[in-house]
């Protein structure tokens, strides 16, 4: 196979795109329409930073969807089944949203950015049209942009320390998912614990797209006394924690009680938000799948998987495995998969369809590590 995907201005350039090439990145992806970095040529120095260090990635594909305007937190209620009650300004709650069928579509997380203003930082699906269309349909008071805002997320125990002695020592005392606005050096952030890893660690929300060098740079000079380096959401430790990457671990009818979500379901609340009536039915009639590990026999995989892989059990499909990896602290062959209920209760028999041929495989709960 040797193929190269033609590159043009539809797909856009991350305003850290030319510090990511200078850093040596060697593979990017697609996501929101922009570049993304996936790898940098040395995936096991890339697992070792984030797990024992500090890491620093281009997310500036997750893309800020801003809802602004007196009726931005009705239109944010009307998007998610979570309730949203109880929000300020400065703090930040994880959204998954459904289409109307009861589908997962996206897993924002919400940031209350300003008094009548919401942002989502969406995974890979186009919800600023969504957002839009819906405020439209419902005559809504709000406008629906997308700001000049990207991510860079600094992931992995010492982040704490690299972001610190960058800001200073309030950047501790933020909970999970909080967020302030501050400067640094002229640039306009705003500065979040949270990204998608479970290794501890702030975003950088860089506010102003023509000041991305000069960021990475600052970041990557204070990183260095810790050892930071250049990496992305890592394949293998997202696996390890089961973290959910929508559109990679769902198809077009996983519902956010199979994928583990239920926590964040509010159906009783008084908000008729997109999906409640097919939530409710799904709730009723009690969830066919399940969103589980499988840990798999045989040598360490050594490549991650370019399509969901079937997996089988008795001569019949049960489902999928959406991504597997071989975890160096575990010692196995891990995948992320959506299978039958029933599959996902068994004490094994599966069979995973990987690319080099079968593999015996049995089912786990997720996360496959309790303590990162
Ligand atoms: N950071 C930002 N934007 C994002 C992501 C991010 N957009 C795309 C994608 N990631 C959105 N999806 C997720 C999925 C999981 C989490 C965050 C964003 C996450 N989950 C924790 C967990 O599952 O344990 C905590 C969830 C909770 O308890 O509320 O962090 O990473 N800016």
């Amino acid at each position: 196979m040797s193929f190269a995907i033609a590159l043009g201005p539809r797909i856009r350039k991350s305003p850290f795109f030319n510090s990511t090439v200078n850093a040596g990145v060697t593979h990017f992806t697609t996501y929101n329409h922009m570049y993304m970095p996936v790898s940098y040529g040395d995936l096991a120095a890339e697992y070792d930073r984030l797990i024992h260090g500090v890491s620093m990635w281009d997310v500036a594909g997750e893309r800020q969807v801003s809802l602004k305007g007196p009726d931005a937190i009705d239109l944010a209620r009307l998007l998610t089944p979570r309730n949203l009650d109880g929000l300020t300004e400065g703090m930040g709650r994880y959204i998954p949203m459904c289409n109307s069928r009861g589908t997962l579509i996206n897993d924002p997380v919400l940031q209350k950015v300003g008094d009548d203003e919401v942002w989502l930082s969406i995974a890979d699906t186009d919800m600023k049209y969504w957002a839009e269309a819906v405020a439209v349909a419902k005559g809504m008071n709000v406008t629906v942009t997308e700001p000049d805002a990207s991510p860079l997320a600094i992931q992995g125990p010492k982040a704490v320390e690299v972001v610190s002695d960058l800001m200073g020592d309030w950047v501790r005392e933020l909970k999970y998912f909080g967020f302030k606005h501050a400067e640094l050096a002229g640039i306009p952030l705003i500065v979040a614990r949270s990204g998608w890893s479970k290794q501890g660690g702030y975003e950088f929300y860089l506010l102003d797209g023509k000041k991305g060098d000069q960021l990475w740079a600052l970041v990557a000079e204070a990183g260095a006394a810790y050892g930071i380096g250049p990496g992305a959401p890592n394949y293998i430790e997202r696996v390890e924690s089961g973290l959910i990457s929508v559109g990679a671990d769902t198809d077009d009818h996983s519902n956010p009680f199979e994928m583990g979500m239920g926590k964040f379901m509010d159906l009783d609340q008084d908000v008729d938000f997109i999906g409640k009536a097919a939530l409710k039915q799904i709730v009723a009639d009690g969830i066919k799948r399940r969103f589980c590990g499988v840990i798999m026999d045989g040598e360490p995989l050594t490549s991650t998987n370019s399509h969901q892989w079937d997996i089988q059990q008795n001569g019949q499909s049960v489902g999928f495995a959406s991504a597997a990896a071989y975890s160096p602290r575990l010692d196995w062959n891990i995948a992320t998969a959506l299978i039958t209920v029933d599959a996902a209760d068994s004490d094994g028999g599966l069979v995973v369809m990987t690319d080099t041929g079968p593999r015996n495989a049995r089912p786990t709960a997720l996360p496959f590590r309790k303590d990162n």
